[in-house]
């Protein structure tokens, strides 16, 4: 059994074994973040999910250097929209549907500028990318093969939106046995009231799926774990 440490969180102190634990960064992509794009062209403020980069930033490189298994999700579908069930490409106004032609390629098409991730957590070569047709990330991927094969149990999970994405994977993770600290300024929504209350949601109940901490809690954490640089 490998130590722990304990994370204070909501709704109570959570015991994490670092060992076993995994950050999963939910859909940081252009078409979400980006002025002009997919996000801002359904009428959302994108700055609402801008301020969660730097914080998020900074959890991932404490996780790189703590050695953590990093995992990156992105949304999207295959070029021919084989994957794309008709009741999800029909939703939407007519020319901004996911397919169509955007600012930054095709809406939320694998491949395309847009689909990928924002230049600031860009993942390294080393980490996981997991492309999901869906909101949750265990639905028609891989992830769970990529957790058992490294014998993760707990998961740090980020990204946006809180209430879809976010949401959805902790549910799915939830669900699967998985304990999910969801890190409260490392995700963001476009809309205030659904990110305070889609938090509230998480830690209610006594925590009905998951736990909710804020990364200046959890970065120490990481930094107790990580090798000490080498002296000059
Ligand atoms: N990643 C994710 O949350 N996808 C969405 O479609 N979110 C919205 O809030 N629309």
């Amino acid at each position: 059994m490998s130590e722990t440490v304990t994370l204070e969180a909501l709704p109570g102190p959570i015991e994490l074994d670092l060992d076993h634990t995994a950050l999963i960064i939910i859909d940081m992509q252009r078409d979400f973040l980006l002025p002009g794009g997919f996000g801002e062209a359904l009428g959302n403020d994108v700055a609402q999910l801008q301020r969660v980069v730097e914080p998020l930033a900074a959890l991932l490189d404490a996780a790189r250097a703590a050695g953590m298994l990093v995992i990156h999700t992105r949304e999207g579908h295959l070029p021919d929209l084989s994957d794309c069930p008709p009741a999800k490409l029909h939703r939407g106004a007519p020319s901004k549907r996911i397919g169509d032609p955007g600012a930054f390629g095709r809406i939320l098409i694998r491949g395309e500028y847009g689909h990928d991730i924002v230049d600031e957590l860009a993942p390294l070569d080393t980490e996981v990318v997991i492309d999901k047709p869906g909101k949750g990330a265990f639905y028609a991927t891989e992830l769970s093969k990529v957790l058992a094969d490294n014998q993760i149990t707990q998961l740090l999970v980020t990204g946006v939106t809180t209430e879809v994405c976010v949401h959805t994977t902790t549910r799915e993770a939830n669900d699967r046995g998985f304990e999910c600290v969801v890190v409260s300024d490392c995700v963001g929504s476009y809309f205030p009231g659904f990110q305070r209350v889609g938090l509230e949601m998480i830690a209610a109940q006594g925590g009905i799926f998951g736990w909710t901490a804020p990364g200046a809690a959890i970065i120490p954490l990481l930094k107790e774990r990580a090798p000490a640089e080498p002296a000059v």
